[in-house]
């Protein structure tokens, strides 16, 4: 285990933007694993959240710790993006209508990216329609759905129906994940796969399309 793990998820934790570009960096320097890195940097990130829950902290404190997640990230993507130079697929990633959380989808996408996906990232907030014409567009083999909040789930369902009804639905597979999600629900709505985090949403990706 990289012997300043610590300090790194305490700087998410703290909400300490200004620092945690260092500490990432010196891990880096010192040749830490970047996927304990991140795993080290999603469980501040789940702290965090406890500290919403319960009242500690407010939506701007919470935004502050994503602030500083997302820079930690930024350092950490290079890392991820290995050797693979011939595309295994392409996928379409977003966050559904309603919802702005966008670093789980960001870090789905990073390791996509580092195991060789084309992946087109659609951002956040995505209105079903929108979704439903970057498919037709884009012709990806995987759209890969990102939900974050118990409200938004049902946008996962209301892209698919919509995939249905403009008859394009056979056309593609589809990936749900996302902190609310679970197979069982992914199975109920018509998804194809569910990817609980990051690591296994490459392994659902790649049985999807054979890859
Ligand atoms: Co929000 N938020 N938030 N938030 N936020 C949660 C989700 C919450 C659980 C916090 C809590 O109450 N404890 C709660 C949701 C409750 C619920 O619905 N059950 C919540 C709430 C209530 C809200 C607001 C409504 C607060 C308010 O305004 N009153 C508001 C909603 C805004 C909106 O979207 N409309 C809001 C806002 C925000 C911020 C903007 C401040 C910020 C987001 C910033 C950003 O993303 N750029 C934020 C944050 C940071 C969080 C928490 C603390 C952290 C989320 C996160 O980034 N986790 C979160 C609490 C928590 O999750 N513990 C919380 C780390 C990330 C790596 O994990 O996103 O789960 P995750 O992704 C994982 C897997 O889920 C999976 O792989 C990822 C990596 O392993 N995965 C996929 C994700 N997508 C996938 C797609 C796949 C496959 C796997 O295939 C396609």
């Amino acid at each position: 285990m990289y012997e300043k793990m610590d300090m790194i998820k305490q700087a998410i934790i703290q909400r300490q933007h200004d620092q945690i570009e260092t500490l990432v960096q010196e891990a880096i320097d010192n040749n830490a694993d970047p996927q304990e890195l991140i795993d080290g940097m999603i469980e501040a990130m789940d702290e965090i959240g406890q500290m919403y829950s319960k009242n500690e902290i407010y939506v701007p404190e919470m935004m502050v710790g994503a602030v500083t997640m997302k820079k930690g990230l930024d350092l950490l993507n290079p890392l991820l993006q290995a050797g693979e130079k011939k595309s295994k697929g392409k996928i379409v990633m977003c966050t559904v209508k309603g919802d702005i959380h966008d670093i789980g989808k960001n870090l789905v996408i990073m390791m996509l990216q580092g195991a060789g996906f084309d992946v087109v990232d659609l951002g956040v907030d995505l209105p079903a329609d929108k979704v439903v014409e970057e498919v037709k567009a884009q012709k990806p083999n995987i759209l890969g759905m990102s939900a974050l909040l118990t409200t938004t789930m049902p946008e996962i369902q209301t892209v698919i129906k919509n995939l249905e009804e403009q008859g394009v639905r056979d056309q593609i597979k589809v990936m749900v994940g996302g902190a609310p999600v679970n197979q069982e629900w992914a199975r109920k709505v018509g998804a194809d796969g569910y990817g609980e985090d990051a690591g296994k949403a490459v392994n659902v990706a790649r049985e999807l399309i054979n890859a």
